[in-house]
């Protein structure tokens, strides 16, 4: 019996080879790991956890967490990891949708999250940060080493990653054993990956990037990891020497260009950085060959579609395009405004739209909203805007949804409205992404008080904090007499764009 994924990166290692190693030295083979999952998926069994029930976790990046991942796909359980940022009410919203027969929490948020669990009825468990304590790591620790994999088949659900929506409503796109196997496979062949590689994992493992872009292209190549637990400058440049790749999001490499201690005889031994989830400026690419000698390769992908394209890895990287189409991928490149889907010729600006099988199975129990973003002919609107140059290279040159990126981050502005609406003495507001040199785009809020409401920046940040995740709060809250409007009476984030772009510079 196969399990397309878990067999896609499980193909032979041998047990020996180093698969994960923490900063303090502490390691875990590929041998350890299978044995890991297994354990895992006992225990999931045991708890009743069924093919296709989702596994939700809210954990801290640790072995455990990715043991949890591996083993729940074991399971043929559908893996739902949770920004850590989450608040529990965003978690509660999580829970209703997806419905979990499980959820892990980290130990200390056990109190906040026992009242959303009972009343989602999901059964609660608990981790420590480092992953070795907690009802969890108990529950492991009695469970046997040996479990019979399940059966998977590349149509089968292997996570749900949730992403918000322009409407404000957050939506879980449905990713298959089939759309990550086949992009593990696809990419690690496109960076040319082997088992003497090291990636230097520095992010977050609840996302598409640090959780399937980094550990499933690893485990497919057989190479291993030097495991951060969190992005720390110093920490990553220390660890730069022992390693052979780096995958990051734009604010990874500012931050590293910050230090005068990152220069080239430092990434000596480094053969690629890789860079994605936000556009990469031209300075920063720039600033980074001036002082390392290399270029950055940059990809480009979504939630819903894994990794839809890529610069070469041998072959010309170019500075502010996002290569070619992986294997079995297409692209074109439409007409947005037109009501069919109407196909530009290479050089021209339009909707970017991708079919493959790195894309999604559609929305959880949202077929409305499935149906409205992937068209009959199976290509999806990505509600990017970009061009085909005449080489063959796609070039992001803005965006048609409405969406800020912040330190790699989403952020949609229709959430915060609402938020911000909602709160006593705003008549009205705008959320717009300005430049902001660290994290790229900063949150920004443009508020309309109601009357003579006494209303200030800090309440308005305060009120949000026990409702939205921190990345998502307003860096900078402005308040004006009106919003401008156009003729149709759409408010004109262009021109508060325009009005605000320096306040970060
Ligand atoms: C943290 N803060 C942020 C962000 N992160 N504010 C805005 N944007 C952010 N991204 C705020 C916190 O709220 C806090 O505010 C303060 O910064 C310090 O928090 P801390 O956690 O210490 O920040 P940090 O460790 O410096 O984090 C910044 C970071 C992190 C390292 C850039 O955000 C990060 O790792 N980003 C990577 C995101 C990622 O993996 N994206 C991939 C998505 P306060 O002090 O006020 O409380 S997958 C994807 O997009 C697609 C598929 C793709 O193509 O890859
Ligand atoms: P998410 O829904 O979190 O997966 O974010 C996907 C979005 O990130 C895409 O639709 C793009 O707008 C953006 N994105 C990802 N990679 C790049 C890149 N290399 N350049 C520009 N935008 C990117």
């Amino acid at each position: 019996m196969t399990n397309l994924l878990f067999d896609t990166l499980f193909n032979g290692q041998p047990e020996l080879a180093p698969c994960l190693r923490l900063v303090d030295g502490r390691g875990t083979n590929y041998g350890e790991l299978q044995v890991e999952s297994a354990r895992v998926a006992n225990a999931l069994s045991a708890l009743g956890v069924q093919a296709g029930d989702r596994v939700a976790a809210q954990i801290d990046k640790s072995v455990a967490a990715v043991a949890l991942y591996l083993g729940t796909i074991r399971a043929g359980a559908v893996f739902l990891p949770l920004n850590t940022a989450y608040t529990a009410r965003e978690v509660e919203y999580f829970l209703n949708d997806a419905c979990p027969t499980l959820f892990i929490c980290r130990t200390q948020a056990k109190d906040d999250l026992l009242p959303v669990a009972q009343t989602t009825n999901t059964h609660l468990e608990t981790l420590t940060a480092d992953g070795t304590a907690g009802t969890w790591a108990e529950r492991l620790q009695q469970s046997a080493s040996e479990f019979s994999t399940l059966a998977r088949r590349a149509d089968d659900l292997a996570a749900i990653l949730y992403t918000s929506g322009t409407t404000g409503r957050a939506k879980g796109a449905m990713i298959t054993h089939g759309n990550l196997a086949s992009n593990a496979k696809s990419l690690a062949r496109l960076w040319e990956f082997s088992q003497d590689d090291i990636l230097l994992h520095a992010l977050p493992i609840f996302h598409t990037h640090g959780l399937f872009v980094a550990i499933n292209t690893v485990m497919v190549a057989g190479a291993s990891m030097r495991f951060l637990t969190g992005f720390d400058v110093k920490q990553v440049l220390e660890m730069l020497p022992q390693c052979s790749v780096m995958m990051g999001v734009p604010t990874y490499y500012s931050r590293l260009l910050a230090l005068e201690a990152f220069n080239a005889s430092r990434v000596a031994q480094m053969r690629l950085f890789i860079s994605g989830s936000a556009p990469m400026t031209l300075e920063t690419h720039q600033a980074f060959s001036n002082r390392t000698g290399r270029v950055i390769l940059e990809r480009y992908g979504m939630t819903e579609t894994n990794m839809i394209t890529s610069n070469p890895c041998s072959g010309e990287r170019v500075p502010g395009s996002v290569g070619f189409p992986l294997d079995g991928v297409e692209i074109r490149i439409t007409d947005p405004e037109a009501n069919q889907p109407l196909e530009l010729a290479a050089e021209n600006i339009g909707m970017i739209e991708v079919r493959g099988p790195n894309v999604f199975k559609g929305y959880w129990q949202m077929p409305e909203k499935t149906a409205a973003e992937i068209r009959e002919d199976g290509f999806f609107i990505t509600g990017d805007l970009g061009r085909v140059d005449d080489r063959g290279y796609l070039h992001i040159v803005g965006r048609s949804k409405d969406l800020i990126i912040s330190g790699g981050y989403n952020v949609y502005p229709k959430e915060i409205e609402m938020h911000i609406d909602r709160l006593d003495g705003v008549a009205e507001s705008a959320v717009i992404g300005l430049p902001h040199v660290d994290f790229g785009e900063a949150v920004t809020a443009i508020v309309v008080r109601r009357g003579d409401a006494e209303m200030d920046e800090s309440s308005i940040s305060t009120a949000l904090t026990s409702e939205l995740a921190n990345y998502k709060i307003p860096k900078r809250v402005f308040f004006i007499a009106e919003l401008p409007r156009n003729a149709m009476g759409k408010v004109q984030k262009n021109v508060l764009r325009e009005t605000y772009q320096d306040i970060y510079a």
